[in-house]
């Protein structure tokens, strides 16, 4: 999720930025600071297109060399008795595509789009709403996804803030129209500095409480615009030391935050899935929802296991030193698949690099935990993937999702075709096959005490042991690539 770094410096470069191009163009209003096709009127509205030039983004087949059409994502094909878009059910990442301004912990801002007028005002947030809007229509996809205070500013008071985010949710709720609607939201709970501790595991209780408040609007707008799921990402739920911290007080206070969520979901009438999304570290030092395994036992010990299911990153997968196919695996035997940010890091830097997926291999084992889980919905895909930092162009965005798109659809195509072609499952299956017998059968089921397998292993003497052919699978598996 979300990294957004030099905030501070942010804004102030942004404005320096903009007050030099705008001293440079005559006629420009100030709130229109590079108009590149698009036009402000008096009142600051950006008028015509945002992306001219940019068609609706159509399939054209592997041969296609044209950058801004599918090579690979036909969202009506049929694949293993499903439609593609069904498969994929891809939403586009607001804070990422829509609030990614290139700035990291070494350097400045390095995008300002056409439309930016370097302020975080109101009439901006609405004019960024437009283009989203724009955006996900010319991609040709149906959903979105939100953090409450990437798409409104913040206020002085919490009142403040939700009027601000209750007028652009209100503009949001208007341009989706019927057939689009966020895949989920989210509260921001880790840039403002009341959050230095953690929301839920903050050691101060009225940031406890602010976080609740933060959280039960940001609930209420994700299911008055429909979304289908709701995540919580807990940055800063975590620790820098042991020393100053009371690990299992923190535990137990995140705990009750989801139970008051699930309580609240549930007196709202919102029916979408909740989702914990884990991460290792970064920014805290350790956090509490580490990978699968260790938010799957959190859930079962505080009795949230049927409350939740998990949004895996791919990024925050290789973070905890595992694969995301690992991480899907371990969330899918849970019963706890929910959703996936779809991503991935850098093998060589060592942090959260949020980069589109583009490696094929990846995405078919994406895809193969994908279709074991019998799709995702009510979850889906969501590009949690920002351009780089040397990605300047308006157009980089779009290639940048059809690539991700294209890879994933990909992914699809290689995994329906090693499962149409049995042969992987095949050589699992003879793996095992010692298991399909008399006693292997009671082992299963429980029955097999030591005496009983005792008197067996004096009855047969010592096992052969059989290849395990990890060179043949990695064979059948290239040759689906
Ligand atoms: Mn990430």
């Amino acid at each position: 999720m979300l990294e957004m770094k030099n905030m501070k410096l942010g804004p102030m470069l942004l404005l320096l930025l903009c007050l030099n191009i705008v001293s440079s163009s005559v006629g420009n209003a100030p709130t229109c600071p590079a108009d590149l096709g698009g036009d402000c009127s008096d009142s600051g509205e950006w008028e015509g297109e945002f992306f001219p030039g940019i068609p609706k983004i159509k399939y054209e087949g592997p041969s296609s060399k044209n950058p801004l059409a599918f090579k690979w994502y036909n969202a009506d094909e049929e694949i293993l008795g499903k439609k593609m878009k069904d498969w994929m059910r891809f939403s586009v990442a607001f804070w990422h595509t829509f609030r990614g301004n290139g700035g990291d912990p070494f350097g400045a801002p390095t995008k300002t789009w056409p439309w930016e007028d370097g302020t975080n005002s109101l009439a901006m947030a609405k004019r960024r709403m437009r283009a989203n809007f724009e955006f996900i229509d010319k991609l040709g996809v149906d959903r979105w996804c939100f953090h409450d205070r990437d798409i409104a500013p913040d206020g002085k008071t919490l009142e403040e803030a939700n009027a601000n985010l209750d007028e652009v949710v209100a503009l949001a709720k208007e341009l989706q129209g019927t057939k689009i609607k966020p895949l989920w939201g989210t509260a921001q709970l880790f840039m403002h500095p009341r959050y230095m501790h953690g929301g839920a595991t903050s050691s101060e209780v009225g940031v406890y409480v602010y976080a609740a408040a933060q959280v039960k609007k940001a609930m209420e707008v994700t299911h008055y615009l429909g979304g289908e799921n709701y995540v919580f990402w807990g940055g800063r739920e975590g620790y820098q030391t042991l020393l100053n911290t009371d690990m299992g007080r923190e535990l137990d206070h995140l705990a009750r935050f989801l139970e008051a969520a699930v309580a609240y979901k549930k007196k709202i009438g919102f029916n979408g899935t909740l989702l914990i999304e884990p991460k290792p570290q970064e920014p805290t030092k350790h956090q509490y929802d580490w990978d699968a395994a260790t938010t799957a036992n959190f859930l079962r010990k505080y009795g949230l296991i049927g409350e939740f299911k998990l949004n895996i990153e791919c990024n925050h997968a290789t973070l905890s030193g595992h694969s995301c196919h690992h991480e899907l695996e371990t969330a899918r035997l849970n019963g706890l698949l929910g959703n996936i940010d779809a991503n991935t890091g850098d093998p060589q830097i060592g942090w959260d690099t949020d980069q589109f997926l583009t490696d094929i291999a990846e995405a078919t084992n994406v895809m193969i935990s994908v279709i074991r889980n019998g799709g995702l919905a009510p979850g889906g895909f969501n590009f949690d993937a920002k351009l780089r930092r040397e990605s300047t162009d308006v157009e980089d965005l779009f290639i940048a999702h059809i690539t991700g798109m294209d890879t994933l659809a990909r992914g699809l195509r290689n995994a329906a075709k090693i499962i149409e072609d049995g042969s992987l499952a095949e050589l699992v299956r003879k793996r095992y096959e010692s298991f399909d017998t008399e006693i292997g059968a009671l082992i299963e089921a429980g029955k097999a005490d030591f005496d009983l397998l005792e008197k067996k292993a004096k009855e047969w003497g010592e096992p052969k042991v059989p290849s395990a052919k990890q060179e043949l699978a990695e064979m059948i598996f290239q040759c689906a690539l």
